[in-house]
């Protein structure tokens, strides 16, 4: 199947724009970064908790379903990833384009600033959310926040959320369902917030508890993009199932397959260049 669309993509165009039209990056820089600036500004100042709200990127989905996969990949920051509870408190991404060549990438979080690197990202936020949350499995609705300043990244807030879950494990509180729906709900429920709804392909998408919950507050869709990731899982009939859009996806869907492990995102590119090109010229045999 050809990708409809992958989101390292995304970042080479907008990379693309920065470097070779000038115009537009000027038109950006006048108009476009003084509002993500006045954005960022009013979300330190906790205007949210006020009742007002900024246009926000938020990942819902199904606890490993790929959602923190599918950031690091647009970002191009590593973050944990794994199977079981993995991210256990929202992370905010506030990935920000800097003319210089050096990235600045720090942490802020419980009133501090921790600041590290691009290779040390993932180790850092896993101990953020030790502190946050505890070393279990529990969670937590306080915010960890990721600064990435980088040349070249396209300026993009987004939050990602712990998957959702129905059965407590390992110490995990009675209400742990109660917890996570609470709070995706509370960042999914403004109607400025855009949902990445990431699906695996590996399950009926109508069986997926976050499209329910998608529904819930963006009953068209129109406010709703699939991501379907772990296409090289289920390859087979995953055009069929895109293409018959049973779960009403307003936005469409982008089927990826994510970096594996220590992939670098580089191999992992061309691994899901090879997979596309594989199914699509065995859809036209
Ligand atoms: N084969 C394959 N594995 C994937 C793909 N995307 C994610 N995975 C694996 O699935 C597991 C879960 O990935 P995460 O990105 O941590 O999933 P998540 O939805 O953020 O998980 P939680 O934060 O715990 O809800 C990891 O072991 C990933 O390597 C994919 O496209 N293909
Ligand atoms: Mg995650």
């Amino acid at each position: 199947m050809a990708p409809i669309s992958n989101g390292p993509d995304l970042v080479e165009y907008e990379d693309a724009n920065m470097e070779n039209q000038v115009p537009l990056v000027s038109s950006y820089n006048d108009h476009i970064r003084p509002l993500l600036d006045a954005v960022d500004k009013l979300r330190h100042l906790k205007v949210m908790n006020e009742g007002i709200q900024l246009p926000t990127i938020v990942v819902v989905g199904d606890q490993s379903s790929g959602k923190s996969s599918v950031l690091e990949s647009l970002a191009g920051i590593n973050l944990p990833r794994g199977q079981g509870i993995c991210t256990r408190v929202p992370l905010v991404m506030r990935l920000q384009h800097q003319p210089t060549p050096t990235p600045e990438v720090f942490l802020e979080f419980n009133g501090k600033t921790v600041y590290t690197d691009e290779a040390r990202a993932a180790d850092a936020i896993s101990l953020a959310t030790d502190e946050i949350a505890g070393d279990g499995k529990g969670i937590s609705n306080t915010p960890l926040t990721l600064v990435v300043k980088k040349k070249g990244i396209p300026d993009l807030t987004m939050i990602d959320l712990p998957g959702i879950t129905r059965v407590p494990v390992h110490g995990q509180p009675e209400d742990i369902y109660e917890q996570i729906t609470g709070i995706i709900t509370e960042y999914i429920r403004p109607e400025e917030s855009i949902i990445l709804n990431v699906l695996s392909a590996t399950v009926d998408f109508p069986t997926c508890e976050s499209i329910r919950m998608s529904r819930q507050v963006d009953k068209t869709g129109e406010r709703t993009l699939a991501v379907v990731t772990k296409s090289d899982k289920a390859p087979e009939g995953l055009l069929e199932k895109v293409a018959a859009d049973d779960v009403n996806i307003g936005l469409g869907y982008v089927c990826v397959k994510n970096r594996i492990g220590d992939e670098s995102f580089e191999d992992a590119r061309k691994e899901e260049a090879q997979l596309f090109k594989k199914s699509s010229t065995s859809l036209q045999d």
